[in-house]
């Protein structure tokens, strides 16, 4: 069976086969999905015995699941992060019991760094950062107008409260408008989670419409999902999504290049989710006490709506 496959695989490499536990927050956004993806097909392809968990969106089960696959001893322990803090009892345990920890895909904070060995992940900041520049390009280029008053009013559906990610994007955005020389044409008008996923991203759009309908010209969601969302409650208050509001938001799933096909959304900053063989080759060196680097940092692009018809086929998640 598979187990003995890998067990021959990993002892033709010279080693015995790795365990590695994994704890996944959960399945709550198509690019969620893809990670998953990657990080099952890469531990397959590395020979590496994937004890996986999915969370269910709590911490408290990412933290019982760390436990666990320290009580079955496994050889490297790897997880994301829902919200950056609450960890450091926890990985003080693994540290305890010797096995080294990799943090993936968002980030943690901590009361002493050396509780996990390497992360592997994208740049939140930055991708905030990308978000508002290319609006404000986008403005000037199309010569866009406010629909009401002299600003140009924002809504924003934030991620998980409490993530690295949610708190990243928003950050850089902000930074990146208080950087702007016509930072003053801009203003937050309301933000709110819509906790990555699409049903709530839609819902909290509704709350935005209800209220100010006739004057919101941009809607910045933290993921494609909540921005897909949104969408459907935009068009549902009878407007036009990605004409009468402009859009953008991040990830670059194929639902989002073809709601811009469609042209129902402006612009998709690329998070990368193919996150899986790093992951594998980083915990394969730290295994064999190699030097691995502290942060690893996925490539990442980004995706306005003339290039989405022909970007699209190419398009791995
Ligand atoms: C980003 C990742 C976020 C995605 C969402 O690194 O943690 O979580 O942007 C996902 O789609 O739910």
């Amino acid at each position: 069976d598979q187990a003995k496959k890998d067990d021959a695989k990993a002892a033709s490499s010279g080693g015995k086969q790795i365990t590695m536990g994994f704890s996944q927050i959960g399945a709550e956004s198509e690019w969620r999905t893809a990670h998953t993806e990657s990080i099952k097909s890469a531990a397959k392809a590395a020979g590496i015995n994937l004890q996986f968990s999915d969370a269910q969106q709590k911490q408290e089960n990412q933290i019982k699941a760390i436990r666990s696959f320290i009580a079955q001893g496994v050889d490297i322990i790897a997880f994301v992060p829902i919200v950056e803090t609450g960890w450091d009892t926890v990985l003080k345990e693994a540290k305890d019991a010797k096995i080294p920890v990799i943090v993936v895909d968002r980030d943690v904070k901590l009361s002493d760094e050396s509780l996990y060995i390497a992360k592997i992940g994208t740049d939140s900041v930055a991708e905030g950062k990308k978000v508002f520049n290319w609006i404000d390009e986008y403005m000037k280029k199309e010569n866009k107008q406010p629909r009401s008053g002299d600003k140009f009013n924002i809504v924003v559906l934030e991620g998980t409260v409490g993530s690295s990610v949610a708190i990243g994007r928003a950050n850089g955005f902000k930074e990146a408008m208080a950087a702007a020389p016509d930072a003053a044409k801009y203003t937050i008008l309301a933000s709110q989670t819509g906790e990555f996923t699409r049903q709530k991203g839609q819902e909290v759009m509704e709350s935005f419409l209800k209220s100010d309908r006739d004057k919101i010209d941009i809607l910045f969601a933290h993921n494609d999902d909540m921005a897909l969302g949104a969408i459907q409650a935009i068009e549902a208050a009878g407007l036009k999504p990605g004409k009468d509001i402009t859009i953008i938001s991040i990830d670059s799933v194929k639902g989002m290049f073809q709601a811009m096909i469609d042209g129902k959304a402006n612009c998709t900053v690329e998070c990368n989710p193919l996150q899986g063989d790093i992951l594998m080759e980083t915990a394969k060196k730290i295994l064999n006490k190699e030097e691995v680097p502290k942060n690893v940092y996925v490539e990442e692009g980004i995706f306005p709506a003339d290039v989405a018809a022909k970007t699209l086929p190419e398009r791995k998640y």
